[in-house]
């Protein structure tokens, strides 16, 4: 029994599987670590990337009961693999953001789970709306622009809650259910997120949204961490009373349903504390969750995210700010042309990985001789600019058989720039730049983010979820009173050997550039708002 109160259960509903971590937060072990995904796994749900088809590629919705079911299997799992989840001491997790379920009934009047029925079954007649728009629906455009004039414009939105209002988060996505299915509208109880949805089924009752994953909704309001009214307002009709108030991410919101210690043996009273956002649980479980250090995650686009002890909000209304379950807040910049673009190099100039890393190592120079790309293969998140827009000012090499090792540098600098510029108003001293993804292991890459941000980089060895591991060291600190530093030090410790200290003789270099690149990238994004 000594040990068993130091084990604490994370999970992750993400768009495309369910996991979950358990720790010993005292010896630093992972004791479980599994996943199930739900194209493979549950396959009658029709959705093999997590999601349904749809004829609308803008709308993306997700079935609910999917989330549902595959906690079943993977509690099921965990069990056949000789778990004992009496030994959890806590549990807490995270859903991917923004997602919404929608209830007839309140998890609090549906009595408790019957322990004979799969849970599925039990869930399906409370909800109003059979699928949950996802964080990949962009089909709000119009929602967004309707709150954003009630509330006084993007900036006054932004100020309020963190970000402008944005197709895929769910105040937006609300609205428009009230427009199309206002009866359904009108029957719905409650509204949950993903996260805190599946709290909620764990508990058998209604758990809290927490002002992690609440600032991703457009509704609440960053400076009290409540919802706004002006928000609500400029929403829908009567949505306040379909929304339970947020609490602190350290709150216990329940304790885990006699279902689940029926069937997986859980301790009853296991106590379940609130779910958050996979980002923000994420920033949590890379062991980044108090200021200094800004993680760069290296994806199919790239993200920087990192926490701040103030709600400061992006002047340029391209970031978003939420709440950081560790206490304070969070910035998240996601830049759309990640590796995407840097692919489109390596395919357009025939180099492997090692090419393009010794391209910018041996063979370029900081400021590549004058080269720069403004490198938006795709429409860009941040900045914002509904077209591609691929320009090269400097040599005449940026063609087919041209200079390639200059391509290869120009894309990096381009991104780190924009980085580094879309990340100055997060405004607290940083120390480290913690990068993780495919490519944080790409030797050249680090080098051109250790002198654009004249910062240290260490990549990240998170072999795990680190979200689910967020949860899991959420649950730790929450109900085990462990420290933070102590848990991010046993779990998250980045892999130092593989650091890469900045070069100073380059940062004059690269303040110059970043002053021309921001002016061009400027004239960029202005042109494409004449053009509309
Ligand atoms: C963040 C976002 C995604 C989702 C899915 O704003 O939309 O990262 O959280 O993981």
């Amino acid at each position: 029994m000594a040990t068993a109160s130091h084990r604490f259960l994370g999970l992750d509903s993400s768009t495309q599987s369910l996991s979950a971590i358990v720790i010993d937060a005292q010896t630093g072990d992972v004791v479980a670590n599994h996943s199930v995904a739900y194209g493979a796994r549950l396959p009658a749900y029709g959705s093999p990337h997590g999601f349904l088809p749809n004829p609308d590629p803008r709308v993306v919705h997700s079935d609910p009961l999917m989330w549902v079911e595959a906690l079943d299997l993977l509690l099921g799992e965990l069990r056949q693999q000789g778990i004992d989840l009496s030994t959890v001491a806590g549990i807490s997790g995270a859903g991917q953001q923004h997602g919404s379920v929608y209830l007839a009934k309140s998890f609090d009047r549906a009595g408790t789970w019957a322990l004979d029925r799969p849970l599925r079954d039990q869930v399906a007649p409370l909800l109003s709306r059979k699928t949950s728009p996802i964080w990949m629906d962009a089909s709000t455009s119009a929602e967004c622009a309707e709150i954003a004039a009630a509330v006084g414009g993007d900036a006054k939105v932004v100020a309020l809650s963190g970000s402008r209002a944005i197709e895929r988060f769910t105040g937006p996505q609300i609205r428009k259910f009230w427009k199309q299915q206002p009866a359904d509208y009108e029957r719905t109880a409650e509204i949950h997120l993903v996260s805190s949805f599946i709290a909620s089924v764990l508990a058998g009752r209604s758990a809290s949204i927490d002002p992690g994953d609440g600032a991703g909704m457009d509704l609440l309001e960053l400076k009290t961490g409540q919802w706004s009214q002006a928000l609500l307002d400029a929403t829908a009709p009567g949505l306040g009373s379909k929304l339970r108030p947020p609490v602190p991410a350290s709150t216990v919101v329940g304790e885990i349903a006699p279902y689940f210690v029926s069937k997986y043996g859980f301790k009853a009273g296991t106590p379940i504390v609130a779910f958050t956002g996979d980002n923000p649980s994420s920033l949590v479980g890379m062991g980044a969750a108090l200021p200094g250090k800004v993680i760069v995650s290296l994806g199919t686009s790239d993200t920087v995210f990192a926490a701040m002890a103030a709600p400061r909000t992006d002047p340029r209304g391209y970031g978003h700010v939420f709440g950081n379950p560790a206490g304070g807040f969070m910035a998240l910049v996601c830049f759309a042309n990640g590796s995407l673009a840097r692919e489109e190099i390596t395919r357009r100039f025939a180099l492997t990985w090692d090419d393009f890393s010794r391209a910018i190592l041996s063979q370029t120079k900081p400021g590549n001789g004058g080269n720069t790309l403004l490198p938006f293969f795709t429409p860009e998140i941040t900045p914002r600019l509904t077209q591609p827009c691929v320009k090269w000012f400097g040599s005449d090499g940026f063609v087919a058989g041209g200079d390639a090792a200059a391509a290869a540098r120009a894309v990096v600098e381009a991104q780190a720039l924009s980085m580094r510029r879309h990340s100055d108003f997060i405004g607290e001293a940083v120390d480290t730049l913690l990068v993780t993804g495919g490519a944080s292991r790409n030797a050249g890459i680090l080098r051109v983010l250790a002198d654009v941000f004249q910062a240290r980089i260490m990549p990240l060895a998170v072999a795990t979820n680190s979200s689910a591991l967020g949860g899991a060291l959420r649950a730790a600190a929450a109900v085990g009173g462990a420290d933070w530093q102590a848990l991010f030090s046993r779990f998250c410790a980045p892999d130092a050997a593989h650091a890469v200290e900045p070069d100073p003789s380059t940062r004059a270099v690269y303040s110059e550039m970043g002053r021309e690149f921001d002016s061009r990238v400027e004239a960029v994004v202005a042109s494409s708002f004449v053009k509309g």
